[in-house]
């Protein structure tokens, strides 16, 4: 043998296993066998083991002895203390460290996990296999694993490590192969790199060329979109504030032929309102420091600090982002994908016509607190930028038309009406101009007449979200990342079954969590949240208040539900519990804009107000299902956001049902958006979040070690007492699970492969390490005997 050091690490690498002639062993005791990965372990005279430190993060330790319950163990730097026992968890053995594939590990423990990772993150391999799926950890930093060197690397599968290039690559495959349609289903939240890891499987995608640069077209979409639907948050400078699917749709021939953008959610209130130190739409800041002089003349562009909406929170720029810059890859990202100059600047005069409208006020003009706007630059610069007379404007922002029998009679508004019906105004302008953009996109990159084949779709959307005060927004996000676990658990449930029963073995019934339950208490007619939500949004009294206390009314009794105090209800969501208040929950979920205001949209003289009024009248005939409100008073009715939000996400699991689906969790290691520092609760929590530990859960409760006859027989033969040279690999492997007692349940022989209950191998690697170092210090002893 070659010579180790006393420390002696052998490598992952198949070389090493080709090992020394079988040596005498000692069997292990039925005492010794692991069952559970979380089983007391002292007892094992492991050398290493998990502790967990008051501040709840975990340390490898050494035993150095145990005496029933208390256990004296060691810490790297040799400080020694007594722990309980049953305080450790099992550490793996060192040729695990920094395995490709969490399922490699013989642990699946969460120390484990986290650790695992971890030590890839400390090298910059931010990608790792938990299975089938990809986790991806934010490096914030550059890293260099991506670009034309290593896209070519993978195509010719020169590469093999885990990376989103890699998965992009196995759905290009598996499109062309099983002639399937495909997705990349990224999530994770945010912060964690959802955005930068959808561009990054579009990079991939876009190298395989298209024609007519269609390629460059679809990649050319992203700085639009996260102009107008990122902005920046107290946990992302770049965080986008809607959800995204796009499908790339490929030729026959498995070119790109076009693409087709789906958007979901625009958090609009982000225009009227954000909060300290956060930012309104990039876009705003952009067109503020970059429109050249003739546009800042002709849409009276003032600096961001002019305009009440984007003053507001008090934060104007990002740290390294050149707004002025950003506006100009903008506009050549517009031309790209064929915006004439002239609809550009329509839709700049809209962006500004919200930003000034930010700017309109309100003077008090009689005793009952009625308003009238003030006729200043603000309301003048509105009117002339949507091309509608001040008059006109005024009306509509301070009074309200009402039916009555058969007249209609003109109501004055209060100042906070007034302003409420202003902001209204300004969130419809942009909620629509965002809609108008995504399909003038979608009909520049559409396939046309070109016949179009099969199909790899991206969903980058808003993950699990949980904060001290959550809203009418968490409580959508958190309701479609309910529906997409359940995606997840049911299509991984399905790949474990089927690998069992390809390799012939018994499937005994693996139980995973299925969160339908909770999916029903979200969508049971007529007594569930969104119905119970609707239903009080049509009452015209209907209030937050009352909302919550129907909630309460009718759900007491579901196991998924709370009533808390006042206006609070608490959902027990697969990734935690979530308390909900429901201020704000009614007029958010009517999303109400005057008729007068969509009166005054059709009436301006400009051509992108004209085209969101009909797009908001004809809104309500296009969807027939669900409640419709009234809007105003007056004849116009819509859908309630939540409703329509719900019947999205059904057309999107319809459409993700119908792909093999790649998973990417992406993972945040801190909350600083800083290299280098990785925070083990933080991580931990997000891994239960996205269900990685899941993942990890649901094969532990089956068979989650496998390894092929050969590979098991080359290993751990060389242990057994009888002579096998002359065997098959599988009479070998056979003779070396008795010699070792592992007993039936935990393991399954299958046609090509050993299928093993977690910890099994390990015991076996263990027993495999103690005869090597054995081997190998007779070996060094004798080489010192000799020199
Ligand atoms: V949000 O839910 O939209 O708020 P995302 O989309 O999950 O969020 P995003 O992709 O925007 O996060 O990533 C946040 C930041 O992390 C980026 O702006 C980059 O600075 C950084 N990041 C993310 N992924 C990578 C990467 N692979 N390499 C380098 C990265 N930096
Ligand atoms: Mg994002």
């Amino acid at each position: 043998g070659s010579p180790v050091s006393g420390e002696e690490r052998p490598s992952i690498s198949e070389d090493s296993e080709a090992v020394a002639s079988p040596l005498p062993s000692t069997s292990a005791s039925r005492s010794d066998r692991i069952w559970g990965d979380m089983t007391p372990y002292a007892s094992k005279k492991k050398l290493q083991s998990w502790f967990q430190t008051p501040n709840g993060d975990w340390e490898l330790v050494k035993i150095l002895s145990t005496s029933g319950v208390e256990t004296l163990v060691s810490l790297p730097e040799g400080k020694v203390f007594k722990v309980k026992e049953e305080s450790l968890v099992p550490a793996n053995p060192d040729i695990l460290d920094g395995v490709v594939d969490l399922m490699q590990l013989s642990y699946l423990n969460e120390p484990s996990v986290l650790y695992n990772l971890q030590y890839r993150y400390n090298q910059d391999m931010i990608y790792t296999k938990a299975g089938p799926v990809l986790v991806a950890i934010n490096p914030f930093k550059k890293v260099p694993l991506y670009g034309n060197k290593y896209i070519e690397a993978y195509k010719n599968k020169r590469m093999e490590s885990p990376h989103v290039y890699a998965i992009t690559d196995t759905a290009i495959r598996e499109m062309i192969r099983d002639e399937v349609n495909q997705s990349i289903i990224i999530s994770g939240e945010s912060g964690a790199g959802k955005t930068e890891t959808a561009k990054i499987a579009m990079q991939y995608l876009a190298a395989l060329g298209g024609g007519s640069g269609i390629e460059y077209e679809i990649l050319k979409t992203n700085p639009i979109l996260e102009a107008f639907g990122n902005a920046k948050t107290l946990r992302n400078d770049n965080s986008s504030r809607f959800g995204k699917l796009i499908e790339i749709q490929f030729s026959e021939t498995g070119k790109i032929s076009g693409a087709k953008i789906q958007t979901f959610l625009l958090e609009k209130s982000r225009v009227v309102q954000c909060a300290e130190g956060e930012r309104s739409y990039h876009v705003f800041y952009q067109l503020c420091a970059g429109a050249p002089r003739s546009l800042r003349e002709k849409l009276n562009l003032r600096s961001v600090d002019e305009y009440n909406y984007l003053r507001q929170s008090n934060c104007f720029s990002i740290p390294g982002v050149d707004d002025a810059e950003q506006f100009h890859i903008v506009m050549e990202a517009l031309d790209v994908v064929h915006i004439s100059k002239e609809d550009q600047e329509s839709v700049f005069a809209m962006l500004a016509a919200v930003l000034w409208l930010g700017n309109v006020s309100f003077t008090v003009i009689d005793n009952e607190n009625h308003v009238e706007a003030v006729e200043d630059e603000g309301l003048s610069t509105v009117a002339k930028l949507m091309g509608c007379n001040c008059g006109e404007l005024n009306l509509a922002l301070s009074t309200r038309k009402m039916r009555v029998g058969n007249d209609t009679i003109v109501q004055k508004l209060t100042l906070s009406q007034a302003i409420v019906t202003r902001d209204a105004l300004a969130k419809s302008i942009y909620s629509c101009l965002f809609d108008w953009l995504v399909e003038q996109i979608n009909k520049s990159l559409a396939v046309g007449k070109r016949r179009s084949g099969r199909s790899i779709s991206i969903l980058d959307i808003y993950g699990f979200e949980s904060f001290d005060r959550n809203s009418f927004e968490q409580f959508c996000i958190n309701y479609a990342n309910e529906r997409l676990q359940q995606h997840f658990n049911r299509h991984l449930f399905k790949l474990e079954q089927e690998e069992y029963i390809q390799d012939g073995i018994d499937w005994a019934k693996v139980d995973f969590e299925d969160n339908q339950d909770c999916l029903n208490l979200f969508e049971k007619k007529p007594l569930g949240l969104l119905s119970l939500l609707d239903e009080e949004s049509t009452f015209p009294n209907g209030t937050d208040l009352t909302f919550a206390n129907k909630l309460k009314q009718h759900l007491h009794s579901n196991s998924y539900f709370r009533g808390d105090r006042g206006k609070a209800f608490t959902v027990c969501h697969y990734a935690g519990e979530v308390t909900y208040d429901t201020t704000g929950f009614l007029e958010k979920n009517r999303d109400l804009l005057h008729l007068d205001s969509i009166e005054l949209l059709s009436s301006c003289s400009c051509q992108l107000p004209q085209i969101f009024a009909s797009n908001m009248l004809t809104q309500s005939e296009k969807n027939v299902t669900g409640p419709l409100f009234k809007a105003g008073g007056a004849e116009s009715q819509k859908l309630s956001v939540a409703t329509k939000f719900k019947s999205q996400l059904f057309q999107l699991m319809k459409r993700l049902e119908s792909t093999t689906p790649h998973f990417i969790r992406c993972i945040k290691p801190n909350n600083f958006q800083s290299p280098g520092k990785y925070e083990q609760g933080l991580v931990l929590q997000q891994l239960r979040c996205c269900g990685v530990l899941e993942v990890v859960r649901i094969s532990r409760s089956g068979f989650p070690t496998r390894m092929s006859h050969q590979k098991f027989a080359r290993r751990y033969g060389f242990l057994l007492l009888d002579d096998v040279a002359s065997q098959d690999s599988l009479t070998v492997s056979v003779a070396i699970l008795h010699q070792f007692n592992i007993l039936p349940e935990m393991y399954q022989v299958g046609y090509t492969k050993l299928f093993f209950r977690t910890g099994q191998v390990g015991v076996l690697e263990d027993t495999r390490n103690r005869t090597l170092h054995g081997i190998l210090r007779v070996q060094s002893c004798f080489r010192g005997h000799q020199a």
